[in-house]
């Protein structure tokens, strides 16, 4: 069998000999031929829309831990900037974007150009595909649409939201006609990566958690769903990852309400209700804690108890977030030889 199958044969609800692995995140600055690259484009949004610098980015983890599945290498808020949020990413700082606080602001915003200016991404897929062992399997992605609108929103990442949760409550139809125009720019987004190459996808909703169960419902379980149904519709063999960070119990009606194919579990989600409430449903994809991949301690026993409870149900074996860049690589390479020695027998 090989891997490329594996992953996407999980997905289908077929017997595989050994659960998939990738890591959110495996692409970055923890690799010392990641930081190598960087310097030679500092400007981070255009490392991200330069192919040549992106597919190498991509590759490199890849070469050095063998994962079942690599993931394009971009930046969820690529999509804030083709839609003409200024975006811009400070050393030290992270994301900074010119704040989007009326209807004036969103009315100026534009879906016209998106197809070009993501492009490169479309570009560094169909490269990566013919690049990558045929073995592996090509993950494309976009933010959620609540994510991208609380960075947008915001300016910054990082916060507790304040500004873009009362601007939802204030004035749900203003809030509402963002997310609408970042889920019609998801859809175009996902179904052009699927076009050039891309095999699975994931959408990243990292401030999920910080939602009561109207609002979830409202800004997650929503805009997923109307993408989920449009990709399906259009590319029905395409599995579907959702991860709604932190939503503890709305986990469930994630699953239920978007009908994605899997769903990505944040490290807090215990297991043993994740096999009851969720994989009857869909793929469960997890959820080592990204902190004890930086410690290294007990990561066989702990990656095994994860396999042993989700593996005879459908996993993806995944961290519960992205790698840190604090993260040693021999700790990677450590896990990931285990990954690949378990046996389901
Ligand atoms: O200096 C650098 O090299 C920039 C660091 C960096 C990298 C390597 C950023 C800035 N983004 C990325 C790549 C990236 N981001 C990938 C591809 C790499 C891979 O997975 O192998 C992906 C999938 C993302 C997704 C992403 N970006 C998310 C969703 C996942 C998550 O971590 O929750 C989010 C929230 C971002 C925003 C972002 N981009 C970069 C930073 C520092 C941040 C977080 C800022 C914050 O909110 O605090």
């Amino acid at each position: 069998m090989t891997t490329a199958k594996r992953f996407l044969s999980v997905f289908r609800g077929e017997a595989v000999d050994r659960p998939p692995f990738w890591y959110m995140r495996q692409a970055g600055r923890y690799l010392p031929e990641y930081r190598e690259l960087r310097r030679t484009e500092p400007d981070f949004l255009a490392f991200c829309y330069c192919p040549e610098l992106t597919v190498e980015a991509a590759l490199q983890p890849i070469r050095r831990f063998g994962m079942d599945a690599a993931i394009v290498f971009s930046d969820i808020l690529v999509l804030c900037d083709a839609v003409g949020a200024s975006v811009q990413f400070v050393e030290d700082r992270g994301p900074v974007l010119t704040p989007i606080r009326t209807r004036d602001a969103i009315d100026a915003l534009r879906l016209d150009d998106i197809d070009d200016a993501l492009s490169p991404v479309c570009r560094s897929i169909s490269v990566l595909r013919e690049r990558l062992p045929e073995d592996c399997a090509l993950i494309g992605f976009a933010g959620s649409p609540w994510t991208l609108a609380v960075y947008m929103v915001e300016g910054q990442g990082g916060t507790q939201a304040p500004a873009a949760r009362r601007w939802a409550y204030a004035d749900p139809a203003a809030f509402g006609r963002l997310i609408e125009l970042l889920t019609e720019a998801a859809i175009r987004f996902l179904d052009n990566q699927i076009r050039a190459g891309a095999e699975v996808v994931q959408l990243f909703d990292s401030w999920a958690g910080l939602l009561p169960e109207d609002q979830f419902q409202a800004w997650v379980i929503e805009p997923t769903a109307r993408i989920v149904d449009e990709l399906h519709r259009r590319w029905p063999q395409v599995p579907i990852i959702g991860f709604p960070r932190g939503a503890g119990a709305l986990y469930e009606p994630f699953v239920m309400g978007t009908g994605v194919d899997g769903v990505s579990l944040d490290p807090t989600v215990p297991l043993g209700w994740a096999v009851s409430a969720l994989q009857e449903r869909c793929v469960v994809q997890g959820n080592l804690d990204n902190e004890r991949l930086v410690a290294g301690t007990d990561l066989e026993a702990t990656a095994g108890h994860i396999l042993d409870v989700l593996a005879p149900g459908g996993m993806v074996f995944n961290l519960g977030h992205g790698i840190l860049p604090a993260t040693p690589p021999a700790h990677v390479a450590q896990l990931s030889a285990y990954l690949r020695s378990w046996s389901m027998t």
